[in-house]
């Protein structure tokens, strides 16, 4: 490289330690592990970051890009992806030795899984639509003590998260012990003795989620028939917003926490019905949400406050800052039905 002056020469050589500095990653935090302090938990978390790492590795090798492998019980394709991904999970949680039954939004009964403590649910890949462009998807999950989610609410739940496979893999999660949602990001192995948990490296704790002009607004169909949404759109519209929504439920609810501003929602109307799942989508997040300082409401009430009835029900969502989710309450309210 070829230097000017000293006085630059300096600067670049500064630059260039900043950048090496981010390279080696030396600004990450602790580890999963020592986050983790408290067994069975502990097990639990590690057995979906090790499945999670698996399936990176698998999309990063161009899997999803494949044909349709069968139909779920939503009566939606699946990805040959998402298959291998529930089978990826079940697998590490059966390993755990701490899971008593699972459910997932590829295989919905609750089944045991061979263990003793908690009860998983799960996504295991968000967002199979938008696997062939390239934008980022993630898997959801959330855990309670006991074998079952029927009955039980999202406050019961003793932690949940995600994982987003995007040009970074990171975990978003938050555990009923502890404040805040935390995120981590998974580096690579740079020796084949590192444990799993010491692979992931905290890089963020979100506090807070405060108003602020950014709005995701998802099932943008129901504004045809749900007038209240179509007035909340033009209230975006007319307060200069900005549009930042993906169609992927993982990156575009994590966003609120990240930016620590914003409103996410799915809505429902006659014409365009409830979509999302209550225990495998909308109640994990709902539990990192309102942990990292924001709400989360069905129209209603907080999304943590529903009993679950099936593990099969869906709901329209508004996670985000209090001013944003209270207008959702006023100008949407009630899910309308179909
Ligand atoms: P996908 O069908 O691609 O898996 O619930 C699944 C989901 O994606 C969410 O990730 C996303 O927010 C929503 O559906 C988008 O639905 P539409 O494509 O029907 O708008």
């Amino acid at each position: 490289m070829y230097y000017k002056d000293h006085k630059s020469s300096t600067i670049l050589h500064a630059q260039e330690e900043a950048n090496q500095d981010r390279l080696t990653m030396d600004h990450l935090g602790e580890t999963l592990g020592s986050f983790l302090s408290q067994e069975p938990l502990k097990g639990c978390i590690e057995a979906l970051a090790e499945a999670a790492e698996e399936i990176s590795l698998l999309l990063r090798k161009g899997a999803g890009l494949g044909g349709l492998a069968s139909v779920n019980t939503f009566g939606d394709q699946q990805l040959q992806v998402d298959v291998l991904a529930d089978q990826i999970i079940e697998k590490a949680l059966q390993r755990s030795g701490v899971v008593e039954t699972i459910c997932s939004e590829e295989n919905s009964e609750e089944r045991p899984c061979g263990g003793a403590g908690f009860a998983v649910a799960y996504d295991p890949l968000d967002g199979s639509s938008i696997i062939d462009t390239n934008f980022a998807v993630g898997t959801i999950f959330g855990i309670v003590k006991g074998k079952s989610f029927i009955g039980r609410k999202g406050r019961e739940l003793v932690a949940a998260g995600c994982f987003v496979y995007g040009p970074r893999t990171e975990l978003t999660l938050a555990v009923a012990e502890k404040d805040f949602s935390h995120q981590f990001v998974l580096v690579p192995r740079d020796s084949d003795d590192t444990s799993v948990l010491d692979r992931w490296k905290k890089n963020n704790t979100f506090k807070t989620i405060q108003s602020g002009k950014l709005f995701a607004p998802g099932n943008l169909r129901a504004t045809v028939d749900n007038r209240g949404y179509q007035q909340l759109v033009n209230y975006w519209m007319n307060n200069k917003y900005q549009l930042r929504y993906t169609g992927g439920m993982v990156p575009d609810v994590i966003q609120l926490l990240i930016k620590g501003k914003g409103v996410f929602c799915n809505p429902a109307s006659p014409s365009a019905p409830a979509k999302l799942r209550l225990l495998f989508e909308c109640v994990p997040l709902a539990f990192l949400i309102e942990k990292g300082g924001g709400q989360s409401s069905n129209g209603t009430i907080s999304l943590l406050d529903i009993s679950i009835s099936g593990t099969e029900e869906r709901c329209q969502v508004c996670y985000g800052a209090k001013e944003e989710v209270e207008r959702f309450n006023s100008m949407i309210g009630e899910m309308m039905s179909s």
